[in-house]
């Protein structure tokens, strides 16, 4: 919907600019008014206080919104964003305005095309409308404004940022709202964020971004950059780095929606273990439950007895128990947790003061209400009760859009929208309108699943404070990455989904929610054998690994497929070698907001090939993965950045290139392409073993991939994979690995002495010339027995086993010659 305004109409005129050492405070006036047009918003506010910080040098805080400062806007304890200031000097961008009339852009410093501009552009702001642009290049590259089923470089269109529960529409609002963007441009990338939660539709032409915003205020962020992961960082710098999870979240899991008897629970895990595939975590659905009622267990299905003592030797083999929670609460006297949330009054409210009913799987429903002082209280209440009695591991918090499946409250009452224009009403089915403790629905929808959120995340934290807590949300928003990890939603067993599951995990990278997955082998339909080795590949490469079903589906665990079985067998012991590596990864999320899994363009942000690449990605920067994706295809074409590449399964030197190149490879069935960088030190396992536990215990193996000039760099953190870092004190190692010269420096950090915490393997990718001896370097020398190295002149593949070095007693070398 594009509103006719001639040139600038809409206009407010700048006055009374006042300026400190680092900001800007001025009031915006109407300069001229126009009672005729949109005039269902109501009329144009005629005065606008204008604030602009400079916060960090990366980053300018730009907000209008009304003088009274009694508008809705996402509350510090809903998102609490970073307050620092920092002197104009030191900032790398310079901000300029145009009084009358108003209109301001960003540049960074001594560069003359903005990277934000809304000067002679029209700014809009009604109680129910607002509305502002900036101008793009007409070839611009755009990322991150989702939830959506899209390609990852945003198509120009609409994007509707309005939570929702649907079952992945392409180009349509999905379940999570993160108002934010990157935009890449001659190399450099920035990032912008609108903080506000109400309904938005994003316009973006070429040239042109457009926000018609349906309330709040206008309270923008623009990170400079200038690498693409310097933005996410500084982006996540403002919102809240994502926490840091617990080591068994980063093994396989295995879901269905229809494990609906213990028994049928119980046959799953046992297929794995016969089928010696690696498994971490089994999910139960709505099924454990009784009547829906959430924290209930069923009595004749999942009889408590029976179900913890199957619990406690799940836990004995290292195995962890994920089941899923709602937010809607059954209406029903006498089911305690609706009565204790009565007494304590914690529930959502209708305009008239009546509990919000709706209708979800329970049927009549009520809904916490998260912005009541006692709703935290009350959640952790009920989840402690609940879990005395069955010693789950992790919370899988679904329907939290919030899902409706009756349009508003089942009365009716109150169930009208109050704006008609802007967003696309069709988008707009959910709960409406609903008073919580003072906000309106209307504000806050898009807040009710980062809220939960929060909330379930600190419950998990007050009643296991040894542990870190594992929470699985649908619904997200700018920040929750600090409490959640995220799933796609409902795709399909299709392999337009398994393409799309690309560029959706790369988004939320970008929205600093790393740990991150679609339904692997789909979610709906119906999953071919074919399907489900493509998707056990590339899903055993996603940074959340979880294989789910919906209801009276034939079931599509790997152990169901003749050939998918052994191959997804291959795929995941890969994953579990690899774990070191992707726990090093989510460690540098949670200290520096830096994603785990990449885009080819974070590598190379200057080579045109990688902006719109989405059916390939980097693992941390040392692996790319390019998996095949179409059905029938057992070869795919992939772009390689300039460097060595080797084959990472046999060292091989694939690829030695000054500028990147298209590759047709080889990808029969039992093969997904993976290629480590030259430059690169990837830290594994020894050995996969069943669950991520026993892994561990295997030790370290490191490969080492050389680049054109003999050298390669990593790094590895270790710690017992559970305990809150916060609480860790003193018992982590973070070591630093580099390579030059044929010498290994390992230093840093060594603390950890937990299982596993030992060097035991060195491979080394890129070494050309034959080996006369292997020495280690401590405080004393000793030389490598001849029999524990193995060197393959064909693929200058180096091999150094059984070192059985205690990562303990401070720095070493190894050295090669
Ligand atoms: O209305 O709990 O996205 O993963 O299996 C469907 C049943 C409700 C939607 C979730 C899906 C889950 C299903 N839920």
């Amino acid at each position: 919907m594009t509103t006719k305004v001639n040139g600038n109409q809409f206009s407010y005129e700048l006055k009374n600019t006042r300026k400190t050492s680092n900001s800007i405070h001025g009031n915006l006036v109407l300069s001229q008014h126009h009672k005729d047009t949109l005039p269902d918003y109501g009329p144009d506010l005629e005065n606008l206080s204008f604030t602009v910080e400079y916060q960090t040098p990366h980053r300018l805080h730009v907000c209008i919104s009304d003088t009274e400062g009694i508008r809705w806007r996402v509350p510090e304890s809903v998102v609490a964003v970073d307050k620092s200031l920092t002197e104009i000097e030191k900032c790398d961008y310079s901000f300029n305005y145009k009084d009358s009339p108003f209109g301001f852009s960003v540049s960074r410093k001594n560069e003359s095309g903005p990277i934000f501009d809304t000067i002679g552009k029209h700014l809009i702001f009604k109680d129910q409308y607002l509305e502002l642009s900036t101008s793009l290049p007409l070839d611009s590259n755009i990322y991150g404004l989702g939830e959506v089923a899209a390609s990852f470089r945003r198509e120009t269109g609409r994007f509707t940022l309005f939570s929702r529960d649907a079952p992945c529409p392409e180009n349509e609002n999905l379940y999570g709202t993160h108002p934010f963007y990157v935009e890449l441009r001659d190399g450099k990338a920035h990032g912008v964020l609108l903080l506000n939660s109400n309904g938005m539709d994003v316009i973006y032409e070429n040239g042109k971004i457009t926000y018609k915003v349906i309330g709040g205020i206008l309270d923008f962020y623009v990170f400079l950059g200038p690498t693409p992961q310097n933005v996410v960082e500084q982006y996540a710098g403002l919102i809240g780095r994502p926490c840091f999870i617990p080591y068994w979240s980063l093994g396989f899991h295995q879901c269905r929606w229809g494990y609906n008897t213990i028994e049928k629970f119980e046959e799953m895990v046992s297929q794995y273990e016969k089928a010696k595939i690696p498994m971490d975590a089994a999910w139960i659905d709505l099924d454990y439950m009784d009547a829906f009622k959430i924290f209930t267990f069923h009595p004749h299905h999942f009889p408590p007895e029976k179900f913890v003592s199957y619990v406690e030797k799940l836990h004995k083999n290292h195995r962890k128990l994920v089941v899923i929670v709602d937010p809607g609460i059954k209406v029903k006297d006498g089911y305690d947790v609706y009565d204790e949330g009565l007494k304590k009054d914690v529930f959502m409210k209708r305009a008239d003061g009546e509990n919000f009913v709706g209708r979800v799987w329970p049927g009549e429903t009520v809904f916490p209400d998260w912005f009541h002082p006692d709703t935290q209280q009350f959640w952790t209440d009920m989840m402690t009760r609940w879990l005395k009695q069955v010693p789950i591991d992790g919370i899988w918090i679904d329907m939290n859009e919030p899902a409706n499946f009756v349009n508003g409250d089942i009365t009716h009452e109150s169930n009208h929208f109050p704006f008609k224009k802007g967003i696309d009403s069709k988008n707009v089915n959910l709960v409406q309108r609903v008073k919580q403790t003072g906000e309106l629905e209307y504000d806050v929808h898009n807040l009710f699943g980062h809220m939960e959120g929060i909330a379930t995340h600190n419950a998990l934290r007050a009643i296991r404070p040894d542990k870190r807590p594992f929470v699985l949300s649908r619904s997200t928003f700018s920040g929750s990455g600090k409490f959640v990890a995220h799933w796609l939603g409902d795709n399909e067993s299709s392999w337009r989904s398994l393409e799309l599951s690309i560029p959706g995990m790369l988004s939320f990278q970008l929205f600093a929610i790393p740990l991150v997955g679609a339904d692997i082998c789909g979610f709906n339909g119906v999953c071919t054998e074919e399907l489900a080795i493509r998707w056990a590949q590339l899903g055993s490469f996603y940074p959340f690994c979880r294989n789910h079903n919906a209801i009276n589906l034939p079931g599509q665990e790997f152990y169901q497929f003749e050939k998918a079985k052994q191959i997804a067998k291959v795929a995941l012991e890969i994953r579990y070698r690899l774990l070191p590596y992707w726990y090093t990864g989510f460690y540098r999320a949670y200290t520096n907001g830096s994603p785990v899994i990449n885009p080819l363009w974070f590598l190379e942000p200057e080579g045109k090939d990688t902006w719109a690449i989405d059916q390939q990605f980097l693992v941390g920067k040392g692996l790319l993965i390019t998996p095949v994706t179409q059905e029938g295809a057992l070869k795919v074409t992939g772009y390689f950045p300039p460097g060595i590449w080797y084959d990472f399964f046999t060292g091989l030197k694939q690829l030695d290139i000054v500028q990147g190149i298209w590759k047709e490879l080889e990808a029969p069935l039992e093969v997904i392409p993976v290629h480590v960088h030259g430059g690169s030190i990837i830290p594994m396992h020894v050995r996969a073993e069943l669950t991520t536990f026993v892994s561990r215990t295997t030790g370290i193996q490191l490969l080492i991939a050389l680049d054109r000039l003999g050298l390669a760099s990593g790094e590895l953190y270790l710690d017992d994979g559970e305990t809150p870092p916060e609480n860790l004190a003193k018992n982590h190692s973070l070591l630093t690995l580099t390579v030059r010269d044929s010498i290994l420096m390992v230093e840093g950090i060594f603390q950890y002495d937990g299982p596993g915490s030992f060097l035991d393997e060195i491979l080394v990718y890129g070494v050309t010339h034959e080996i006369d001896e292997i020495v280690f370097t401590n405080t004393s020398t000793k030389v490598i027995e001849r029999n524990k190295i193995e060197w393959n002149r064909e693929n200058g593949r180096l091999f150094v086993r059984e070192l059985g070095i205690p990562l303990l007693n401070g720095g070493f070398s190894i050295s090669w010659r």
